[in-house]
């Protein structure tokens, strides 16, 4: 197999993932997982594929075994949604890092056996209002490729955790005040500064993952959701990285480059409209001229189900629709299209159009160039497909 190309598929509520090869579009295997199953991540070296699933259940995939299959399992806590691995030169592969929502607490690993290194506690004050939080959930965490640390999202007490994981028996940790609450987020396109979405104060907090400092608060719309967001060039203002939101229409672009674009560096330099709320994730690829913005909550099926397309070179163009869910040809079902993800060419987009447990659900492969449909993987086995993963994109934070 193409292992760089492959893609590992979330299906929710089997509790399992399907390793789809990007090549030949086939699922070559099917792995049970957590409960829940949320999201995957890759080690540095594209060996190692790391799932968790709402119970808090990590499995590790060896992908460079004959067959790809589980290795190693931990449950680091009753319930959680994130995991990365260590990715800083010299720690490839090294380290895992578990958030859990419940208990409070990150759980550091050994990245090749799941081994638990270190437990670290959550509990603290609030940002704001300086109050005690008994139990401030992890939301995303990120690997940062210059400095040896973790960046780790706190939910309830609005606060980033830079843990530095070059000495775990003294263990150092800079805590970034940010906003609440913060949920997910992604790097800009240099890898430096991390864009943090703090849903309920409808702001993107920018940390300086190499200053490990608070960049500024970027007002945007109505609860940013950008899943990891997207990273291009506008024609005007220079390099900019995207959310969505849940709660309204707009497209938020926020200049990244304070180098060459200072004066537009962390603002909102263009709103676009899309579709409407309820957007979950928005993605590009560097090698493509087009941005797509999913709005799978949206109680409107004609939007749920179809996803928006910008054309990069012309922000000032409507966007197009294409009805994916339509394209699917299935039967009964919500159909909800969400999560965009590109191959490693990025000539490729993936969706997921996923329908209930009882339903038929099926992955839409959009030719990007032409906006055509190009496949529709369809299998009993695809049962509620959500996020997919590509190996080689996840492991090199390509969005
Ligand atoms: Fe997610 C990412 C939490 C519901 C699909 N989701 C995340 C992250 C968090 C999170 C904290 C960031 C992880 C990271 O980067 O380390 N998600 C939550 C919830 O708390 C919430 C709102 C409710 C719940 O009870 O879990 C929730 N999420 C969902 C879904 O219902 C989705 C749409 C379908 C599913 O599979 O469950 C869903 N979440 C995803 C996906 C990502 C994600 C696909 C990763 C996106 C990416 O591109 O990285």
């Amino acid at each position: 197999y193409n292992l760089k190309d492959l893609f590992c598929v979330t299906l929710r509520d089997e509790g399992q993932i399907a390793l789809i090869d990007g090549d030949s579009k086939k699922i070559i295997k099917i792995v049970d997982t957590g409960y829940a199953v949320h999201i995957s991540r890759m080690s540095t070296s594209g060996r190692y594929l790391f799932v968790i699933g709402r119970d808090a259940r990590i499995n590790l995939i060896d992908l460079w075994m004959a067959e790809p299959s589980n290795v190693a399992e931990i449950k680091i806590g009753m319930e959680a949604r994130s995991v990365e691995t260590s990715k800083y030169k010299g720690y490839e592969d090294k380290y895992a890092i578990g958030g859990a929502y419940w208990p409070p607490q990150f759980v550091i690993m050994d990245g090749d056996t799941l081994k638990p290194r270190k437990i670290v506690a959550t509990r603290g004050m609030t940002v704001d209002t300086q109050e005690y939080h008994p139990e401030p959930r992890v939301a995303a965490i990120v690997a940062s490729h210059k400095p040896p640390e973790f960046i780790v999202n706190i939910t309830e007490t609005g606060k980033v955790m830079m843990v530095d994981y070059s000495d775990l028996d003294n263990l150092k940790i800079t805590t970034i005040n940010a906003a609440r609450y913060l949920h997910d987020g992604g790097w800009d396109s240099t890898q430096r500064y991390f864009m943090s979405a703090a849903n309920k104060s409808n702001k993107m907090a920018v940390v300086d993952s190499k200053a490990d400092k608070l960049v500024k608060l970027v007002e945007v719309g109505k609860i940013p959701h950008p899943g990891r967001g997207a990273n291009f060039k506008d024609p005007k203002y220079g390099p900019v990285w995207a959310t969505s939101h849940l709660g309204d229409a707009s497209i938020a672009l926020i200049g990244t480059d304070p180098k060459k674009h200072k004066k537009n560096a962390w603002k909102v330099v263009r709103n676009l409209e899309g579709q409407g709320g309820g957007s979950l994730f928005i993605k590009t690829h560097p090698k493509s001229t087009h941005l797509y913005v999913d709005t799978p909550l949206n109680p409107d099926t004609a939007k749920s189900q179809s996803v928006a397309v910008f054309d990069l070179k012309d922000l000032d163009k409507p966007y197009k629709v294409l009805p994916i869910a339509d394209w699917a040809k299935l039967g009964e079902g919500p159909k909800r299209v969400v999560q965009p993800e590109y191959n490693v060419k990025g000539d490729e987009v993936w969706f997921s159009v996923w329908s209930g447990k009882k339903e038929e659900s099926a992955i839409v492969i959009v030719d990007d160039k032409t906006l055509k449909l190009k496949k529709v993987i369809k299998d009993k086995r695809l049962v509620t497909p959500t996020g997919k993963f590509n190996v080689y994109n996840t492991m090199h934070d390509v969005y």
